[in-house]
């Protein structure tokens, strides 16, 4: 995988600057499933093995993957294994999370006997764990309308929860199936019903992979029709039905690519988004699929345009990343020959890292400025640098960061260097040098003080000054002031300096923004000044 990733690389450098699509660069996804959460876009997507074997698929689990602003995607890893699904014959098909009362139900279709079945998994987090009923949803032998017989006539199950509360399951291979669930999510309500791929209500036909939502009182049911697959999608003023077939949303793929397309459609921040697959990671194909997003415009009449695939996708974000939070290295606009696992410390890491590789995270605020960055790594062998550019992986050296061996691949460590000329909205690359794997990657940050307001002033009866310039606090004691002493305390009541003896003016460092309390004891009395750096 590693070595196909640096072929790409090299192959579409230039375009991978200003490419979005795929979204996920560090192994293959498929059949979408974007589920948006308190202001969060969740995609959930399932993992094309590479090591599938030609002509059949190998996909064992569901990952996901969450963004604020549908550019830099934070990879959460696996969030259910069809390994914890008691009754699963292993495969992991398409999937659809919904969301209801505080809970997260993942509906999967996975082998079982009699043929593919439809699960149910909860959680009470999007991110899992996901812990599956112990039993099918809906079996294969309940899913004998419309005349079908083929094993795989349960694949892709999507959910739809109607304004009046009444949700219903959809799921079909050449026929399309739904139900009625209970409010409870994980029983079904009534008798299945169907509709044969050959139905009017589906132009040419139904293959699979529907999708249903709502949008202005229009019920959309989109889906995978033909072989090799293109999406069409049927409207209605009902979930189920009567469906009146309104057009090709995407067509079917150049040759060489995917034969299946699986489709998702969300509205985030006030845009829409087409979510879908293709073959565009090296040695993709029909069973080595990757997940891409195009934004689009309803028609004034709510139908929805024809949308092309491009290598761009979201070229806009539609918020900026704060580089003062903790950032996760796993969270990547687009990342060259790097991959993503599971970290000794916490979540997910960045590894398989080698000289040259880097990962781009778009629409950086640094706002006035950033002048330090901080970044927990570990390193098995002797280390490296990271070099911070802007604007590209050749841009603007805002800093270089060297990282020491840490004796093991386990021992994570802080490593801290300065930065200049990061200011305002920039993408940022974190250029990787260094010999063989030179580290790993958990997370980075970068740290600014730019200012600080008193809030605070003389309490006590001392007479101090204290105040603040660039990134230093300063204590000054008036004339004729014996030695004296000063502690530093965080809001959160952590001391972080106590410095005892001190003659003539104080200079503390501050490399963190944040509120903080100094207290000064001189002759038996004591100061307070609070401060706050930012
Ligand atoms: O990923 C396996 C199958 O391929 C899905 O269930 C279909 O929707 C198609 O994408």
């Amino acid at each position: 995988m590693r070595a196909l990733l640096c072929t790409f690389t090299l192959q579409i450098c230039i375009i991978a600057c200003f490419a979005q699509n795929p979204v996920v660069q560090t192994c293959y996804t498929a059949d979408p499933a974007p589920l948006v959460h308190d202001g969060v876009v969740y995609m959930y997507v399932g993992h094309d093995s590479s090591a599938a074997p030609n002509n059949s698929y190998l996909m064992r689990y569901y990952k996901c993957y969450s963004s604020k602003d549908m550019v830099n995607w934070t990879d959460h890893g696996i969030v259910l294994q069809t390994k914890s699904i008691s009754w699963s014959g292993g495969e992991a098909n398409a999937a659809h999370v919904a969301f209801r009362d505080n809970k997260f139900y993942y509906y999967t279709s996975t082998n079982a006997s009699g043929g593919i079945a439809i699960g149910v998994a909860v959680a009470n987090s999007p991110l899992g764990p996901f812990i599956d009923i112990g039993k099918p949803l809906v079996t294969a032998s309940q899913m004998s309308g419309c005349n079908a017989t083929h094993s795989w006539r349960g694949l892709d199950p999507t959910v739809f929860i109607d304004d009046d509360g009444q949700a219903y399951l959809y799921w079909g291979n050449n026929v399309l199936y739904w139900v009625k669930l209970n409010e409870d999510m994980i029983s079904t309500n009534g008798t299945i019903s169907c509709l044969d791929a050959k139905n009017a209500a589906f132009g040419p036909d139904f293959e699979e992979a529907p999708w249903v939502y709502k949008r202005n009182s229009i019920c959309y049911l989109v889906y995978a029709s033909g072989f090799p697959e293109s999406i069409g999608y049927s409207t209605s003023s009902s979930p189920t039905g009567p469906w009146t077939y309104k057009g090709k949303i995407m067509n079917t793929q150049p040759n060489g690519v995917s034969n299946t397309i699986h489709p998702g459609v969300i509205d985030f921040a006030g845009n829409s988004y087409f979510f879908y697959h293709n073959a565009g990671l090296p040695g993709g194909g029909s069973y080595k699929r990757s997940v891409c997003i195009e934004q689009f415009v309803y028609n004034a009449d709510g139908t929805i345009p024809l949308i092309r695939e491009t290598a761009g996708g979201v070229v806009n974000g539609v918020g900026n990343l704060n580089p003062y939070d903790t950032i996760q290295a796993e969270t990547i606009c687009w990342g060259s020959g790097v991959e993503t696992k599971p970290c000794s410390e916490d979540g997910l890491m960045v590894t398989s890292i080698s000289d040259g590789d880097y990962i781009k995270v778009k629409n950086v605020d640094f706002g006035l400025g950033a002048s330090g960055f901080e970044v927990r790594a570990a390193s098995g062998s002797s280390g490296g640098t990271i070099e911070l550019r802007l604007g590209s992986q050749n841009g603007t050296l805002a800093g270089t960061c060297t990282i020491g061996g840490t004796g093991e691949w386990t021992r994570w460590q802080t490593f801290q260097c300065g930065i200049n000329n990061c200011t305002g909205i920039k993408d940022l690359f974190l250029v990787f040098k260094g010999t063989a794997e030179p580290y790993r990657l958990n997370w980075y940050r970068f740290t600014t003080v730019t200012d600080a307001r008193l809030i605070n002033t003389r309490q006590g009866n001392l007479n101090f000054k204290v105040g603040i310039l660039k990134e230093k606090f300063f204590v000054t004691p008036s004339a004729n002031t014996n030695s004296y002493s000063l502690s530093v305390y965080t809001l959160a009541g952590q001391q972080v300096l106590i410095r005892n003896g001190i003659e003539g003016i104080s200079e503390i460092p501050v490399k963190r923004r944040g509120v903080y309390l100094i207290n000064i004891y001189y002759d038996g009395h004591t100061q307070q000044k609070v401060l706050s750096a930012y």
